[in-house]
């Protein structure tokens, strides 16, 4: 062999190995001796599920030590357990309030105690100051103006005249069912046809959605054009109950969600919901580097929110990529 033909393909070698490494994401350097506290609210949906995976994986990729308490959906566990981190001397604590007041005074001990605080996923209510440092989490309202906004377009192409809408909202003074709520209705607002029959708590659960379907059908019955639900897992308590009644989902009534979880996807796909909006859980990365930053003493972003999209039958929905949650 030659030597420019050594050359050449020990260049071609080189190209190829850093197209390669172009597609990964860049592994973090490990840190050592951080220690991060993380109250998870729950287990209540595979959103959940997977942003409790996705904090774990990504802890890991950046050797940052983690401990982690699932609340089983009780805002006294999530205190407790911010105590306990608090006692642990833990350098970081992260949490998702369940709901958005009664946070003060445990998030005072924290501060007190030197121990920055992020919000992860949801926001809190507070009339203090600088109990905690950012939040990192969607963006709700968008959410909820993005499904209204699919509910008009979907009412221009059928050319209805009015559309009435049962919601299945989430857990009750949560950040996300109070957004979604908000960005869903102030954008029907301007659209006359649109009216809200009823809003029910269905507290994030597939059991709930169900019942709550089953209240729906049994007041309103064939009144009910479209059905929002804040999320994925009461969407899919409420399809069945909706077949029960003889209506076709997707069809007889509109169907709306949030969250963009696998499963809600391939019941798109086959046309049983109309509309999902996307509510991604991976927010670990996300939370590994603001743990870095306050651990240097670098300046943090106030909010981060991922981007997310809208998927829907008005998409070739084969060509959605697997979800992994
Ligand atoms: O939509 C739902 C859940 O706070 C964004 O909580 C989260 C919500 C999510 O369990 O499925």
């Amino acid at each position: 062999m030659t030597k420019k033909k050594i050359w050449s393909m020990a260049l071609a070698l080189m190209l190829t190995l850093s197209f390669m490494g172009c597609g990964k994401e860049a592994e973090p350097a490990k840190e050592d001796g951080i220690l991060l506290g993380v109250s998870q609210i729950g287990s209540e949906s595979a959103w959940r599920i997977g942003n409790t995976r996705d904090i774990e994986e990504q802890a890991d990729r950046y050797g940052i030590n983690l401990m982690m308490e699932n609340a089983n959906q009780k805002q006294e566990n999530q205190i407790a357990a911010i105590r306990r981190f608090i006692a642990y001397k833990v350098d970081v604590i992260a949490f998702s309030p369940i709901v958005e007041e009664g946070w003060d005074n445990v998030l005072k001990e924290a501060k007190d105690a030197g121990i920055p605080v992020i919000l992860v996923d949801r926001d809190i209510n507070t009339a203090k100051e600088g109990l905690t440092t950012c939040l990192i989490g969607a963006d709700f309202y968008k959410e909820g103006v993005m499904a209204a906004e699919y509910l008009i377009r979907k009412a221009d192409a059928l050319e209805m005249d009015h559309v009435n809408i049962v919601e299945i909202a989430g857990t009750e003074n949560s950040t996300p069912m109070r957004q979604r709520q908000a960005g869903f209705y102030d954008t029907i607002a301007n659209d006359p046809r649109m009216t809200v029959l009823e809003s029910i708590d269905g507290d994030f659960l597939k059991s709930r959605g169900a019942e709550c379907m089953r209240y729906f059908l049994e007041t309103y019955g064939d009144q009910i054009d479209a059905v929002y639900s804040h999320n994925d897992e009461m969407t899919l308590g409420a399809l069945p109950e909706i077949e029960k009644a003889e209506f076709v989902p997707g069809q007889d009534i509109i169907i709306i969600s949030i969250d963009g979880g696998q499963e809600a996807i391939n019941v798109l796909k086959e046309g049983k919901i109309n509309c999902v909006v996307e509510c991604t859980p991976k927010l670990g990365s996300a939370l590994m580097e603001t743990v870095l930053k306050l651990k240097n003493g670098e300046a943090v972003d106030a909010l981060i929110h991922p981007e997310e999209e809208v998927f829907s039958d008005e998409m070739d929905t084969s060509t959605i990529a697997p979800r992994g949650y």
